[in-house]
């Protein structure tokens, strides 16, 4: 028997409704109209022409409810008619005893096809060879190599050779679960042997969160006209290659950087699908503010964007260990390492890799850097290891000017030794030392931008 790999990457998104699950998920809840008119109109067509990114072709289900206190519409009395494919309508001229309808929102459920979860894949991992009894790449081992890097719950994997080839063209007998990993036993193959395999996993939004990044702001619309729409699919045309496809997180201020609650105005969309969207005619007091907007995205668009540092190797194991942790590399090497990095890697400084030493390793991951502590070894000596880390864009873009600027950066410079310069990352004046390198970004005066 050959266990199927394809099982394990089949979405299994299942949303439950009315006591039947489907694979699929539920849309934002949409608002567009008020029942101040003829009636409340939330149909289909009319929600997809202003939110097409936002509901699939052909909804499989349709839930609705008050805006104001999130009750269904049988607790209000209204006749209404509701059916996936065309929308919610209220009339108000059906209604006997309340003569209006109250006001509804519309949310859908749409097919797995349509839906993206807002996981993430991992990096590729390929901790074993089949040398010995087989290719052990299982989620424990993995995890307690790479922390941080995979999390501990994954939804899906992904299992190929190393060089890029399917399970099923290997004809491997293999083992794969995205809750236990990836085995392939020598022993049980018929040629004794298998192939070498690499495996990455599929994580959960909460684990994505914490390794994404946000874009810049964008402000793209002005509400003199129908009102300011901030589209993901506007901005998307217009910012090519600055927002992913799929954000797991949207923010939106004013532009003068105020809350969309303080300002008051009826929002029309303001979610991951659409993007924003605020029409002066909702208004009581037209126009609509004018907003900004950004996104968080996953950690894979997040590292088409940044950049790697040059290696560090500030310790060597003759104490303790090596403790090459960001906390001490930013203080021994201000400005040439991001404060938050996307990623990190390791290496020996002979360039090995650190699954190939076979030390226990204590700390690796983008948050805290690395740590290697001879207690923790059975030969109690770690090896010498470097890292660089992976830095965001606007890091990588950041530039330094050296002198002549000088004078801006006040008395702090003279007490540290430095010179005063520019740096474009902080966009302030930093104190410097003779290679314009800021010393201690501690240490600056931030009067000067330019
Ligand atoms: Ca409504
Ligand atoms: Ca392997
Ligand atoms: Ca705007
Ligand atoms: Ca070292």
């Amino acid at each position: 028997m050959k266990a199927s790999v394809v099982a394990v990457l089949v979405a299994t998104l299942l949303v439950e409704t009315q006591g039947t699950f489907y694979p699929g998920c539920w849309t934002p809840w949409y608002d567009r109209d008020d029942p101040s008119g003829t009636g409340d109109w939330e149909t289909l067509s009319d929600q997809r022409k202003l939110t097409p990114r936002g509901i699939c072709d052909e909804p499989l289900d349709i839930q609705t409810r008050t805006v104001q206190t999130q009750a269904p519409v049988s607790s209000t009395g209204d006749i209404a008619e509701s059916d996936p494919l065309k929308g919610f309508i209220c009339e108000n001229r059906n209604q006997i005893q309340t003569k209006m309808c109250s006001d509804y929102e519309v949310r859908y459920l749409c097919p797995v096809e349509f839906c993206h979860p807002k996981g993430c894949w991992t990096d590729w991992f390929d901790r074993d060879d089949p040398t010995g009894d087989g290719d052990w790449e299982t989620l424990e081992l993995l995890i307690k190599e790479n922390p941080g890097r995979i999390c501990k719950n994954p939804l899906h994997m992904e299992v190929l050779t190393v060089s890029g080839a399917s399970v099923e063209s290997t004809g491997d007998y293999v083992e794969a679960s995205p809750s236990s990993g990836f085995i392939c036993d020598n022993g049980k193959q018929r040629d004794k042997s298998c192939h070498d395999y690499k495996v990455r996993f599929y994580c959960p939004e909460e684990f994505c969160l914490e390794k994404g990044c946000w874009t810049d702001w964008f402000d793209r619309d002005n509400p003199s006209g129908t009102g300011d729409w901030e589209t993901l699919e506007d901005l998307h045309h217009e910012y090519p290659g600055q927002i992913c496809d799929f954000p797991l997180k949207v923010d939106v201020q004013t532009t003068a950087g105020d809350p969309v609650i303080s300002t008051g105005d009826v929002i029309t969309a303001s979610d991951i699908y659409t993007g924003f969207i605020c029409e002066n005619s909702n208004q009581l007091k037209p126009p609509c503010y004018d907003y900004k907007i950004r996104f968080f995205c996953p950690e894979e668009f997040c590292k088409s964007k940044g950049c790697w540092t040059d290696w560090f190797d500030r310790d060597n194991p003759s104490g303790k260990g090596d403790y090459e942790t960001l906390e001490d590399l930013l203080k021994e090497y201000p400005g040439q390492i991001c404060e938050f990095p996307l990623n990190i890697e390791v290496e020996t400084t002979s360039g090995n890799s650190v699954s190939s030493t076979g030390d226990v390793i204590t700390v690796y991951n983008v948050v805290s850097g690395f740590a290697c502590e001879n207690i923790n070894q059975p030969d109690k000596k770690c090896d010498d290891y470097r890292v660089r880390f992976f830095c965001p864009e606007d890091f990588c873009n950041s530039t330094v000017v050296t002198p002549p600027h000088g004078g801006n950066c006040g008395s702090p410079c003279g007490g540290y030794g430095g010179q005063c310069c520019k740096h474009y990352t902080v966009c302030s004046d930093n104190c410097c030392d003779s290679s314009g390198v800021p010393m201690d970004l501690l240490h600056t005066n931030k009067q000067q931008c330019p």
